[in-house]
C-alpha cells in the first residue's frame, strides 16, 4: 500500500516537473513575446473508412507555424483541402460515428465541427492561408500517386498559435472517393460547405490531433 502510494507520489512529482518545464517555454513566466518554439505532431487516421493514413508535424514559434504533412492512400490527382481546425469550445478530437448527426454513415465537415472546431488555417501550397482559403481548390495538393508530401511555413493569429501550442488543434485532410470512380462526383450529394462542390470533395478523409507530449 505504502509502496503504491509513494510510486504515485513520485509519478505525480515527475509529471508536475515535466509540465512546469513545458510551460516555461510558453512565455507564461517570462517576458511578453519571449515565446519558445514548441513541437506538435500526430498520426493521421482514416475518417469515413478511407484507409488514408499519415503523419503531420507543426512547430509553433510565436505566430509562425512550420507545417509538414505526409499522407498516403488518397484519391489520385485530385485536390485535397487540408486545414488546421480549432475552436476553444471544440472537443479537440477527431470525429467519430457518434458525430454522424443525420446517420447517413458519412461524416461531413460540419458534423465534425464539435470535435475539431472551425477551419483556422488553410494548408495551401501558395498564397493566403486563412479560413477564407478553406476551399481554394486550385491551391491544395493533388496527391499525384495518392500521396501528399507537404511543407510550408506560415503565420497565423495569436489565438490559433496558442491553440496549436496547447495541443488543441486538429489537422484534417479532405476529399474522398466514396464510389471509387477516381473522381469527385455528386452521387453522394452536395457539399455541406459549398453546394457547387460534391460532398466527396470536402468530406474529411483523415484526421489527427496535434499533441505536444509524446511517448
Ligand atoms: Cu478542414
Amino acid at each position: 500500500m505504502s509502496v503504491l502510494a509513494s510510486g504515485v507520489l513520485v509519478g505525480g512529482l515527475l509529471a508536475s516537473t515535466g509540465s512546469a518545464s513545458a510551460t516555461d517555454g510558453d512565455g507564461s513566466s517570462g517576458a511578453p513575446g519571449a515565446v519558445g518554439a514548441k513541437k506538435t505532431r500526430t498520426h493521421l487516421a482514416p475518417i469515413n473508412n478511407s484507409g488514408v493514413r499519415g503523419t503531420a508535424r507543426v512547430k509553433v514559434h510565436n505566430r509562425r507555424l512550420t507545417v509538414s504533412v505526409n499522407a498516403h492512400g488518397l484519391l489520385r490527382k485530385m485536390p485535397h483541402a487540408m486545414h488546421l481546425h480549432f475552436a476553444k469550445k471544440a472537443r479537440h478530437t477527431c470525429p467519430t460515428v457518434r458525430d454522424d448527426k443525420n446517420a447517413d454513415h458519412r461524416l461531413n465537415t460540419t458534423e465534425g465541427t464539435g470535435a475539431y472546431g472551425n477551419v483556422r488555417v488553410s494548408l495551401t501550397k501558395s498564397g493566403a492561408t486563412g479560413p477564407k482559403s478553406a476551399l481554394a481548390v486550385k491551391r491544395f495538393p493533388t496527391a499525384p500517386r495518392g500521396k501528399i508530401h507537404y511543407s510550408r511555413t506560415l503565420r497565423t493569429s495569436k489565438a490559433v498559435a496558442r491553440g496549436v501550442r496547447n495541443g488543441n488543434s486538429v489537422l484534417v485532410v479532405h476529399g474522398i472517393d466514396y464510389n471509387h470512380n477516381r473522381k469527385y462526383d455528386f452521387k453522394a450529394g452536395k457539399s455541406d460547405l459549398d453546394p457547387k462542390l460534391p460532398t466527396e470533395a470536402t468530406d474529411p478523409v483523415a484526421c489527427g490531433v496535434l499533441r505536444t507530449n509524446h511517448k
